[in-house]
């Protein structure tokens, strides 16, 4: 904090051999124990989502509180090549009660020219009559020694709280979808020189998606995507770097039941949407779309008690390989028409607000989607890597807002 901006990328400390890794665990308060859960038991994933449907993140004026699916949770810790090692808990030694949590997953980063393994931290949380007791500390030096064990020596991870020292900061936007609803749990109102009437028309949206060939993602198509993926994240300064199996698994594995009969736009289960655009003529995949549900327990409602959140995930098209696309506006054009369907789907699948980050090229379509700037922040961070600041809420250096940050995190 308050330092300059560093000159050059790289580590700040080196890695280390295993051997020369602290081999014990730290130690713990008396009364608590170290627990490795297992996500494959839904009994566990159970225990973790009581613990966070409870504790973990509210907002401000804590109205809200994030409510992470089962279902969720385990498709975000259980990408491939996760290490069980890395979902680390807390017991209460008497009664096996979870308490506190901690998550890493594998993921591979590239932060301007350099690409490094690096481990993604989520969830951490301590139950909410054990705060303030220095817990958090010990989770974070036990999961960095975890990490280290394996051979991983940096970390993403992201916080709406201000910790020494961002990389990059972006600002939540919200696109309003159930205007009653979000005006009775006070997620936004009716401005004064509006009524309510003229609110939900100017926020209504059309009943099926616009774009021609557009369709639901599904196995043939992943290496289409991956291909597309890859090439479009090139544009920003800091992406993750996927392959064929982590494709698959993002924007495929979390589609819920694929058996049951559902509901137009939503499965049983379903944690994450993905469509694609195919040329019906070259059978190519042109773009595609994903976004991904976190509702939000609203906390004392005597009408509702669930916030229905859709949040965009990634995105690419290939309209961003035409010269000059960026420049005379036709990229911008093609991306408000996609995330223009997204809503629309959205919106069909029962989701109240669809949310939005300052990051990739989303800048240049908020406005014209009608999201509305949130009073939140969201702080990016890197663990043991040093890179000048990346543009996020901001432009910096040349680079437009949003471009710096290429990570969605869930
Ligand atoms: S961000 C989501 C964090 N979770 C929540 O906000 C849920 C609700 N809150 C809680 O559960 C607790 O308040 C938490 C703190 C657990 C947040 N990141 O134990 P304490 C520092 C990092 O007495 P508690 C996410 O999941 C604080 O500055 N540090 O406090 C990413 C103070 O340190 P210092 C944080 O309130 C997590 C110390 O903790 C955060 O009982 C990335 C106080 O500890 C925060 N969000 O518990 C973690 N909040 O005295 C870092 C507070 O020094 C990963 N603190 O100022 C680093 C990379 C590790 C892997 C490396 C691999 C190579």
């Amino acid at each position: 904090m308050g330092e300059d901006a560093p000159l050059d990328d790289g580590y700040i400390e080196p890695s280390k051999p295993r051997e020369e890794v602290r081999q014990e665990p730290y130690p713990l308060p008396k009364d608590f124990e170290w627990s490795v859960l297992d996500i494959n038991d839904p009994k566990q994933i159970k225990e973790v989502y009581d613990l966070l449907s409870l504790n973990y993140v509210e907002d401000d004026d804590a109205s809200f509180r994030f409510q992470y699916s089962a279902e969720f949770l385990e498709w975000a810790l259980k990408p491939p090549g996760y290490y069980k090692e890395w979902h680390l808990g807390v017991r209460v030694s008497s009664n096996k009660k979870l308490v506190a949590f901690i998550s890493g997953v594998p993921v591979t980063l590239r932060v301007r020219g350099n690409v490094f393994r690096a481990s993604e931290i989520n969830y951490l949380c301590v139950h909410k009559k054990l705060r303030s007791k220095r817990l958090a500390p010990v989770l974070i030096k036990e999961i960095t020694r975890q990490c280290n064990l394996l051979g991983i020596f940096q970390a993403i991870y992201t916080a709406g709280v201000v910790l020494p020292t961002p990389v990059s900061t972006c600002r939540y936007f919200h696109r309003s979808l159930n205007i009653p609803k979000l005006i009775d749990v006070k997620f936004t109102f009716v401005p004064r020189s509006m009524t309510l009437a003229r609110m939900i028309r100017v926020f209504k949206t059309a009943a099926v998606p616009h774009l021609g060939g557009l369709r639901e993602m599904e196995e043939k198509d992943v290496s289409q995507v991956a291909e597309l993926f890859t090439r479009y994240m090139q544009r920003f300064d800091m992406a993750p770097v996927m392959t064929l199996d982590e494709v698959r698994h993002q924007f495929l594995s979390g589609r819920g039941d694929l058996e049951s009969p559902s509901e137009k736009y939503r499965r049983p289960g379903q944690v994450v949407w993905t469509y694609v655009v195919e040329n019906p003529e070259t059978r190519r995949i042109t773009d595609f779309f994903s976004f991904y549900s976190l509702p939000s327990t609203i906390i004392n409602h005597p009408k509702h008690n669930l916030l229905e959140a859709a949040y965009l995930f990634y995105y690419a098209t290939d309209v961003v390989f035409d010269a000059g696309s960026e420049h005379n506006g036709t990229l911008n054009k093609r991306l408000s028409s996609l995330v223009g369907d997204a809503l629309i789907i959205a919106n069909q699948a029962g989701f109240d607000v669809f949310n939005a980050l300052t990051l990739m090229d989303n800048v240049g379509f908020l406005e014209d989607l009608k999201f509305g700037a949130g009073d939140g922040l969201l702080n990016f961070y890197l663990y043991n890597w040093r890179t000048a600041p990346l543009a996020g809420v901001k432009a910096i250096g040349g680079v437009d807002a949003g471009k710096g940050v290429g990570v969605v995190m869930l």
